[in-house]
């Protein structure tokens, strides 16, 4: 079955707003202004890359030499997560370094087209990458993540909690507020089963704790108990190659399942967040 055909929102209650754009046709210029409200939680932007340009981006990400990818429990990313930057000065120079080699490979019509689509969603603000606050050197735009067949759950997470592991990176970095994060992603590669993103009935702003990071069993709310996922509301998204993901994934808990046969899970992906003067 060709798997552009298959359903991008899977689930019998879709609690959230999440909505399917075809892109450029139906979108607007205020989708991720609307993203900032409660009007809209995420969107599937769908086919704004061709399946051309998807071949192009996945023939230049054959380039990326194998010993610059980090390796992680579930895969691969490249280049570093920006989880890895800490004080110490080694993580922060292997980052910049990585990220020298992504600017150096053929990427720019990725970055570039990123650029446009963020611009054309989003044209009361202009897109762009913040500054290390110290050196005034670019933080990465996204890295491309690798999800392997067999390795086991994306283990649920939002990306506030991603922020508390991140620390030196937020303070480090020029302009950002942390408020609103939303996370994208442009999906390159769906692999033949599983790695749909599951999104959980479950915000921040009432779960904001995991006692061990990788496990995927429960989070704890803001009174101290342990809530299991089993019982909790779920839908997932399912994009296809060339769509370009966008949703509240700051405060939204959510995680992206087990993979099967062959295919890696390949997509291009980051956060967003706005600038303290919101523009
Ligand atoms: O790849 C995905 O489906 C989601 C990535 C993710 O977990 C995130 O952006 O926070």
């Amino acid at each position: 079955m060709d798997i552009s055909v298959k359903p991008r929102l899977i689930g019998d209650d879709i609690f959230f707003n999440f909505k399917e754009i075809d892109y450029p046709t139906n979108t607007d210029g205020n989708i991720i202004a609307k993203l900032q409200t409660e009007e809209l939680d995420g969107v599937i932007n769908k086919n704004v890359f061709s399946e051309k340009e998807v071949n192009e981006i996945l023939e230049a990400v054959k380039l990326i030499p194998e010993s610059e990818k980090l390796n992680n429990y579930v895969g691969q990313s490249f280049p570093h997560d920006f989880g890895t930057v800490t004080n110490n000065n080694e993580r922060l120079e292997n980052y910049l370094d990585r990220l020298a080699t992504f600017n150096s490979l053929p990427f720019q019509k990725l970055t570039n087209r990123l650029d446009e689509f963020f611009n054309k969603i989003g044209a009361s603000f202009k897109s762009g990458v913040p500054n290390f606050k110290h050196n005034n050197k670019e933080t990465s735009p996204g890295n491309f993540r690798f999800l392997m067949p067999n390795k086991g759950v994306l283990f649920v997470h939002c990306g506030y909690l991603l922020q508390t592991s991140a620390e030196y990176f937020y303070n480090n970095v020029n302009h950002i507020k942390r408020e609103g994060q939303l996370s994208f992603f442009l999906m390159l590669q769906y692999p033949e089963q599983g790695g749909e993103l599951t999104i959980y009935d479950l915000l921040w702003k009432g779960v904001n704790k995991k006692d061990i990071f990788e496990q995927n069993k429960y989070v704890i709310d803001k009174n101290g108990e342990k809530v299991f996922l089993d019982n909790v509301k779920k839908f997932t998204v399912r994009p296809s190659p060339g769509d370009v993901v966008v949703f509240k994934g700051g405060p939204i808990w959510h995680r992206v399942e087990d993979i099967k046969g062959e295919l890696n899970r390949i997509t291009f992906g980051g956060f967003i967040n706005f600038s303290e003067d919101n523009n």
